[in-house]
């Protein structure tokens, strides 16, 4: 699959992967805006912003606390665990959308977390934050400030992590090959990132069983799986 590039990913210097729903999906978890999309029972437009959130904060608390344990309860796929393994043959940095913390599990070690975490939850007031390890007595669960606790989770209309978002655009504007994987590259800002690989002569290659508005400036773009299409990426540095 990735033969024809395979000369320019040998010679890469560094790797940035740019990831979505998508590469989660063969660990069970369903995408947004597919078939299977889970957003289909919930309208992930209205839940995922900080109005349905005050609106009715127990509803999209039940709706993060069923993600998150299906997300508890899923593994890895092949896709998720090639990445982590191309780290012993070139540099790889791993922006993701997703909040379901796979490519840690996997073993990844330079992820940045565009959109958040599932895992973790923040005070809606004052600046308490901490990883979520049980389930809640209560939903919407408070904080010893006495006001609701969040998600630490990015919402339609709130700015991304500064941080994790600059050190995004700097590895995206500074690798010599992107693979974006998964994503329907629907959502800003992190669907200008593979602008910001070719604006810097990297070539760009698209894993997506499905065409994305993007699939036409791709340098590649492999009509296959994470699942399928990855590990057949590291057969080209175990040659
Ligand atoms: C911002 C976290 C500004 C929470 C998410 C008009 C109105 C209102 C807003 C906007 C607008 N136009 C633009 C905007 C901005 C908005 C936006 O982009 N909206 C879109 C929908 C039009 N963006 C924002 O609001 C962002 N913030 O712009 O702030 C700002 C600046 C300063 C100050 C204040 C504000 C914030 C966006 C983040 C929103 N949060 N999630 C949660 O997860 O609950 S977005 C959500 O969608 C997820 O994070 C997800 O990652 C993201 C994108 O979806 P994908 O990951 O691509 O998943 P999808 O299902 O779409 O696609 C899956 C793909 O995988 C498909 O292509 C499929 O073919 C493929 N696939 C399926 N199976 C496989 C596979 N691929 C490989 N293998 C498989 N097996
Ligand atoms: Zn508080």
């Amino acid at each position: 699959m990735f033969g024809p590039v395979a000369d320019r990913l040998r010679q890469a210097e560094k790797i940035v992967f740019v990831t979505g729903a998508g590469i989660s999906q063969e660990s069970g978890i369903p995408t947004f805006r597919g078939k299977d999309g889970f957003w289909r029972k919930y309208d992930a437009m209205k839940l995922a912003t900080i109005d349905a959130f005050y609106e009715n904060p127990k509803l999209v608390w039940e709706w993060y606390e069923e993600r998150r344990t299906n997300i508890l309860a899923a593994k890895p796929n092949p896709g998720h665990l090639a990445m982590a393994e191309l780290e012993k043959y070139r540099p790889v940095h791993v922006l993701t959308q997703n909040i379901d913390g796979m490519h840690q599990r996997a073993g990844s070690t330079k992820v940045y977390e565009l959109h958040g975490s599932i895992i973790t939850i923040k005070c809606t007031v004052c600046d308490f934050k901490d990883i979520i390890v049980t389930g809640f007595s209560e939903l919407p669960p408070i904080c010893k400030c006495g006001n609701i606790l969040r998600p630490d989770v990015v919402w339609f209309g709130e700015s991304l992590p500064q941080d994790v978002w600059h050190a995004a655009m700097q590895q995206a504007s500074s690798c010599d090959v992107m693979i974006v994987v998964g994503t329907s590259l629907a959502v800003s800002p992190a669907n200008l990132l593979p602008a910001y690989a070719r604006q810097n002569g990297a070539i760009v290659i698209e894993v997506n069983p499905e065409e994305t508005p993007m699939s036409t400036s791709m340098s590649l773009s492999i009509r296959s799986s994470a699942a399928k299409a990855l590990p057949d990426l590291l057969t080209v540095f175990q040659r």
